[in-house]
């Protein structure tokens, strides 16, 4: 090697290697910075979605004030489901439902009942997720039938 160039190159290595030293920092400060946002948009979107259908385990409800049998919120938690699964969505047939509850309990126990349904283009298949009420509403509503969703449960002291 030309003594010339071989003496430049021994200059110019610190300068390469701090250089590629600061690259490196700063892809991983990008990276702990986009991560890390990630973690917290994350935690602060779970939040928000935060509805007793979450957990139905955790469902406290008391049975005491409800409006109607065991059987009944099944029936209508069946209602609900024929109403939105496959093509289309009988708006009609889940307002009529969710409205003639009277109050939080009656609500959570229907909620209880609907349980967890594979929610999906083609249900009871491998595709789509498994969705609570909530999750299912969600999908099947229009943004104004949500709003509408959200008075009701609001008004019974439930989160939508
Ligand atoms: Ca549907």
């Amino acid at each position: 090697m030309n003594p010339l160039i071989a003496a430049a190159a021994v200059q110019a290595a610190p300068g390469i290697m701090e250089k590629s030293f600061s690259i490196m920092k700063l892809v991983f400060l990008t990276a702990v910075t986009v991560g890390g946002g990630y973690f917290i948009y994350k935690k602060i979107k779970g939040n928000t979605k935060e509805t007793p259908g979450n957990n139905l385990s955790k469902l406290q409800i008391s049975k005491t004030g409800l409006s109607f049998s065991d059987s009944e919120y099944g029936i209508m938690a069946q209602s609900l489901y024929l109403a939105m699964d496959g093509p289309g969505t009988d708006e009609e047939t889940i307002f009529a439902i969710i409205q003639s509850m009277r109050n939080r309990d009656d609500l959570l126990m229907l909620i209880k009942a609907f349980g967890i349904r594979r929610y999906g283009v083609v249900t009871s298949l491998w595709f789509g997720s498994d969705l609570n009420l909530v999750g299912w509403f969600n999908e099947e509503l229009g943004s104004k039938d949500k709003i509408r969703v959200r008075e009701i449960f609001n008004a019974l002291n439930v989160p939508f």
